[in-house]
Parts: C-alpha cells; structure tokens; sequence
C-alpha cells in the first residue's frame, strides 16, 4: 500500500508531537533534586532536624543528596560546589557559621540553583544570594532565658548571683544571637553577673569538660549555669554531680532546644527550664524548595514558633515530644 506524500508527512508530523508530547510529560514529572549540606550530628537537635529533612523529602518525593559537614565550613563549601556540579534543582543548607559564604554562594548563583538557608543565617553583602531563610529566633530565644532567669532570682536573697555561660559553636549564629539575646534581658538586675562564659561546641562532652574547669575555677561561687544548648547543659549536669554539687538546686541550670534528654533531665530535677528551638523544618522547607524552582514567590525570612518549657510541666508536657 503506497501513501501519498501529504499521509507521509502527516504521519511524520504527528510522531513527533506524540514523542515530545510524551518527553514533556515525563520531564514534568522528573523529581525534584535538592542538595542538602547539614552541619553535623553534634546534638540530639541536629539529629531530629535530619531526620525531619530526610523524612520529608521522602514523603515529597524530592530526591535528596546530603551531606554531613561534620561541624567544618570547608566541608560545607566542597558539598556545595559538589551539588552545583551535579546540577541539582535546588541547594539548602544549615551554615555552621555566619561568615564566609559569600563565594560559593556567587558560583551557586552564576550556574543559575537558587539556595535556601536553614536552622542558621549566614552574613553576605548580597541577600539575593539566596532565596529565603527559615529558621529560629535566636535573640528571642536568648531573650526567653534571661527572663526566666529575672523571674526565678526574685526569690533570691543573694547579694550577687553568678552566671557560667556555655557558648555555642564560635562564630555561629546561634551563638551569638542567644548570647545578645540573653544579655539584652538580664542587664536590668545588676545581681546578676557572667562571671565566665566559653564555647562548649554544643555538644556534651565539650559541655561537660568546660564546666569541669568552670567549678574549678569558681567552685561554690557559681549560682547558675545558661548554656546555649541542651546537649551542653545535659554534659555540664554530669560535671555539676560530680564535684558533689547538686544540679537545678545548687546551681539553677537554664538552656535551649527542648529535646528529650532535657525534659529527661527536669523529671529528675536536675535541669530548671528549656527554651523550644523547633528543629522539625523539613516539610516547610520541601514546600519553600517547590515552590522557589517554580519560581513562585516566597518569605525572604520564615521564622519557626516556639515555647519555653520550666521543669514544672515537664511531667505533662514529655509525651507530647516529638523530638
Ligand atoms: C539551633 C541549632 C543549634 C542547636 C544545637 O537552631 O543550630 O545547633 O541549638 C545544634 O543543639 O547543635
């Protein structure tokens, strides 16, 4: 049977619509690609954040390439480079520290894959650098613990009450905002005084050695401890017990996250209140990555809500955790 060159031509015409017709609708579908630089696995906080992240991804059907930076900068750079060198759809990241982004941030922007921050904020002289921001209130979260702090020392008859301060990872937002935070509160009560305040890394074993040379240093002369971090209060807990001090009495032990160990920590006692620092971003930030590669528009600035929870509702308030 022979065609005519117009059935020819028809047939070719409509055979080629069919096949991009059909590479359309499969691109359509092609998942989105996040590349994801977490700072570490430095505390229980960080763990539930990952878990959040990953199990989000999964339930959003986005393919997700993560990588632990082990709390190094360099490593998160070489992550990042390594994500635009794959060409993912998207790049978040949890920036271990403020400063020194800029760079990788210009070369993201130049291969056209826009950046989300998380958890973190990061200081560039360019805020197009990245498309929005969703994290905590860490000055608030400062602020929460000072005033607990004003409220409790009410009930104090000493003539000055000394504060031990374990700080965060140097350099790193929330070391730095929980610290202003703080300060910014307790300056009204001239009691109170900071006697020593050093980085403990966030994590419990740096916690605890610090406090160690703290309780050293200072021994009996020390009537709170505000650190920056559950993980570090949980270590500076242990160091507390063992100079035969008793934790949430002798010395009032304030902190911030609310993860398990802390109210764990309250039930028994040893721990007078945490401030909430919500790590379950991960289905906002699906939805913030969706909806920037489709080139919607979004918040520049997402913040989290949060509570604050004293040892008296801790009985109550642990089986509603959900980290
Ligand atoms: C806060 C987060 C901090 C947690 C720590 O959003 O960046 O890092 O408070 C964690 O537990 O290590």
């Amino acid at each position: 049977m022979r065609f005519s060159k117009n059935a020819r031509r028809a047939f070719i015409l409509s055979a080629v619509l069919l096949s991009s017709a059909f590479s359309t609708t499969s691109w359509a579908q092609k998942p989105l690609v996040m590349g994801f630089s977490q700072v570490g696995a430095e505390s229980e906080w960080r763990t539930a954040n990952s878990n959040s992240i990953k199990d989000a991804a999964k339930k959003a059907g986005i393919t997700l390439k993560f990588a632990d930076a082990q709390q190094k900068q360099e490593n998160q750079v070489k992550a990042i480079r390594s994500f635009i060198a794959q060409r993912v759809d998207v790049i978040a990241f949890s920036p271990v520290v403020e400063s020194g982004w800029e760079t990788v941030l210009r070369e993201a922007k130049a291969a056209k894959i826009p950046v989300i921050l998380t958890d973190r904020a990061v200081t560039v002289s360019d805020p197009s650098l990245f498309a929005s921001f969703i994290g905590s209130d860490f000055v608030e979260e400062g602020r929460r613990a000072g005033r607990w702090l004003l409220e409790r020392v009410k009930k104090m008859s000493n003539a000055t009450i000394n504060i031990v301060e374990l700080q965060g990872t140097v350099g790193s937002a929330p070391a730095l905002d929980r610290k202003s935070g703080f300060e910014q509160v307790i300056v009204v009560n001239p009691k109170l005084k900071i006697i020593r305040s050093q980085t403990g890394d966030f994590t419990r074993a740096k916690g605890k050695e610090v406090m160690e040379a703290f309780l050293k240093a200072q021994g009996k002369n020390i009537q709170v401890l505000y650190a920056h971090n559950d993980d570090m209060a949980i270590g500076a807990i242990q160091a507390i017990e063992e100079a035969g001090l008793k934790p949430g009495q002798d010395i009032l032990v304030i902190s911030i996250d609310g993860v398990k160990g802390a109210f764990e920590a309250m039930i028994a006692g040893k721990l007078n209140v945490t401030v909430e620092c919500n790590p379950l971003l991960g289905p906002q930030l699906m939805q913030l990555a969706a909806d920037v590669v489709a080139g919607k528009t979004v918040q520049k600035r997402i913040t989290t809500l949060e509570g604050v929870f004293p040892a008296e509702v801790a009985v109550k308030e642990f089986p509603n955790r959900k980290y």
